[in-house]
């Protein structure tokens, strides 16, 4: 299968600019590139699909350079480069990194593609091909990148049996019937797609580990061997969820207690299995004590007894145990108004700081509570100076229109990577935590739940692609702006006609606040249908055990989550935070209603009551939906067919479902409180 759709932002497709094809036939007729390791190996591949597809001629591979030499790809050990590039600018390239640079030699132009490692000289052919789609002249460039994440991971929730929790875009493209499916192919497409945004790192199966996913590390352990061997080629590491019962479920042990011999033995075991079938096997991610997954507490033991058990058996390995934070109460009385679900994270790891060993990393969501379209960022982050941190990031859109409706998550994961935690003063911000740099730790990344599937499209929304291709960009480098990722985003996926980067760029940096226009007001959330969590439903979650309230009634709105009245939460901050958080003077409009329950007449910074905000932002929210349809049927003659009737359609659902938050959510509101809409617009 071989549509533009299917092969996302590594179409390849001819330069249309005719010059410009000239110039690059001329260039890129015989290349080098050196070495024979899997790794150089996947890069060769692509380099010679890239420069057929984008150019429509078969490159010689020469095995060392000429003088008439244009592309040069080489270690950086090479002796070719003595003499062409000085020590001082390859001192500067990292374990990943790479250096595109145009050089002359006997008066002939050059480009050298060099890198310490196979993977940085991928990733330096990857880059290569990227300017070529992007049109770029090829004269006087010394681009040196190096990945600011050493840790750049991809977290898949799928399961065995084919099917993937919280999955929009079809079934699992590994698992089907419990068995590896038979589209291996698919699988390598898909390696090379994560490899071309520097993703490294890969978690095969969900964090809920049920029966047969048990067994990923038993007798099912070839399935895991086979998908590294894919994955190893394009410099990916494969690791495994583990159930952390999996002494008792496999072993036919009576306990998984972390402290005790047998279990640390039985996990010994295993880990040396993996290691002589996967030497260089990546680790395991735990989901414990959460949402009814088994953990240490059951053995009243705490987290980093749990983790460090684990982390131990797979150090000799060079292995790595990420833990998860999502630990919260999910068996909560409504009725209380003292336990806080945001609170969690931070009051179950803060107190565990300086006690997980080395080749622990703690993997923390984004906010406090789940991945809602708004949220403030967790106060874990910079909270444990003496710990590994990652983020975790959710690419598949569960709360945020579930790929059906067009939200663009890249701004809003930039605000995260930008949020200033005040850990170590001003200008401690979360992407120096996560990437160790902060406090100087060993490991550090970013993970994302992927949304991708078994679609001809992979993520079923076409635009949705580009959440997926910004994310490994922002791991890669959290300093890259949203702006950059789109503009590439689109050039690469659609071709370089003005029209098209502007219109499709705009839409997408546009679709997150639009969603939350006709969606969530003021930082409030879970206005969802329970378990699908598509579509509006004010007391979806209110009278639940889940933690997750608005606290609506007639007067007033929002969880007063500060430390004078409320849960206290704010005061999980660093002080600069805390106080802005505190009082209802300083929190920011958007998230007002996470921190504060007031009135409906309560003014805004925006000089809006919040009812009238509510009112107005879904009634905005709906129109701009309506412009996103009409903008994209604006390119109805400069996309092909195939894309441009899938995404109109989304487009067109989405509008329609637009309607039904706004009608809903303004009908609740207005019944409520009844307190009318200013401008007399139809509210049912
Ligand atoms: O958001 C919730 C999801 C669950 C998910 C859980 C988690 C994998 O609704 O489907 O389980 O978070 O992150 O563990």
């Amino acid at each position: 299968n071989q549509s533009n759709d299917y092969q996302c932002w590594l179409g390849y497709n001819k330069i249309q600019e005719q010059e410009l094809l000239k110039y690059y036939r001329e260039l890129l007729r015989t290349i080098v590139i050196t070495g024979d390791t899997p790794v150089i190996k996947s890069a060769r591949e692509e380099l010679i699909k890239g420069i057929e597809g984008l150019t429509g001629i078969d490159p010689m591979i020469a095995d060392a350079p000429e003088e008439k030499t244009f592309l040069i790809v080489v270690k950086s050990g090479n002796p070719y480069l003595d003499n062409l590039i000085s020590k001082d600018i390859l001192a500067k390239i990292n374990e990943e990194g790479f250096l595109i640079k145009s050089v002359k030699r006997n008066g002939q132009q050059k480009i050298i593609i060099t890198g310490k490692s196979d993977q940085g000289l991928l990733y330096g052919v990857f880059s290569f091909l990227r300017m070529i789609q992007m049109e770029k002249e090829l004269d006087d460039i010394e681009i040196i990148n190096n990945p600011v994440n050493s840790l750049r991971f991809i977290n898949h929730w799928d399961n065995l049996d084919g099917s993937i929790e919280r999955g929009y875009a079809g079934k699992s493209i590994f698992y089907n019937n419990n068995q590896l499916t038979d589209n291996l192919d698919r699988i390598i497409d898909y390696a090379r797609l994560l490899a071309s945004i520097g993703i490294n790192s890969i978690v095969i199966n969900n964090v809920n580990v049920h029966r047969e996913e048990t067994k990923l590390i038993d007798d099912k352990l070839d399935m895991v061997k086979k998908l590294a061997d894919i994955f190893r080629n394009y410099g990916i590491k494969t690791f495994l969820s583990i159930n952390f019962a999996s002494p008792i479920e496999l072993g036919g042990l009576s306990t998984a207690d972390p402290l005790n011999s047998e279990v640390r033995k039985w996990w010994g075991y295993k880990v040396e299995d993996i290691y002589a079938e996967i030497p260089d096997f990546g680790g395991f991610l735990v989901k414990a004590d959460s949402e009814h997954r088994p953990g240490p507490f059951t053995y009243k033991r705490n987290h980093a007894e749990g983790a460090n058990m684990l982390a131990e058996e797979l150090k000799p390995f060079g292995g790595i145990l990420i833990w998860r934070c999502f630990v919260y109460n999910c068996q909560q009385d409504w009725r209380d108004y003292q336990t806080d679900r945001a609170r969690a994270a931070y009051d179950n790891f803060k107190p565990l700081d300086g006690e997980f060993l080395e080749n622990v990393i703690l993997q923390v969501k984004n906010g406090p509570l789940d991945f809602q379209v708004r949220e403030p960022v967790s106060p874990l982050f910079g909270a444990m100076g003496a710990t590994n941190q990652f983020l975790e990031l959710q690419i598949t859109q569960e709360y945020t229109g579930q790929q059906r409706h067009l939200c663009y998550l890249v701004p809003q994961w930039k605000e995260v990577l930008d949020f200033d935690t005040y850990a170590r003063g001003k200008g401690s911000t979360v992407k120096k935590v996560i990437a160790g740099s902060l406090f100087s730790q060993l490991y550090g990344g970013i993970a994302g739940v992927v949304n991708i599937g078994d679609d001809d499209n992979w993520t079923g929304h076409t635009l949705a692609q580009s959440n997926l291709y910004g994310f490994g960009r922002l791991t890669w480098n959290p300093d890259l702006s949203s702006g950059e990722i789109t503009d590439e985003w689109v050039r690469l996926t659609f071709g370089n006609d003005p029209v098209v980067v502007e219109t499709i760029s705009q839409m997408l940096l546009d679709s997150w606040e639009i969603y939350e226009n006709y969606t969530s007001p003021l930082g409030i959330g879970w206005m969802v249908n329970p378990n699908h969590h598509y579509g509006p439903n004010v007391d979806g979650y209110e009278y639940s055990r889940w933690g997750t309230y608005h606290r609506a009634d007639h007067f007033g709105i929002g969880v007063d989550r500060s430390v004078k009245t409320g849960t206290a939460y704010a005061g999980q901050y660093f002080e600069e935070n805390a106080i802005r958080y505190e009082s209802i003077e300083f929190c920011p409009d958007e998230l007002l209603l996470f921190f504060h329950h007031v009135p409906y007449i309560h003014q805004l910074k925006s000089g809006k009551t919040v009812i009238q905000h509510i009112y107005d932002s879904h009634f905005t929210g709906v129109e701009q939906a309506i412009v996103l349809k009409k903008k994209w049927e604006g390119l109805k003659d400069k996309i092909d067919e195939k894309r441009y009737s899938n995404i109109l359609a989304r487009l067109s659902e989405q509008v329609e479902h637009a309607k039904e938050w706004r009608d809903v959510i303004n009908s609740y509101f207005y019944r409520k409180a009844s307190i009318p809409d200013e401008l007399d617009r139809k509210i049912y």
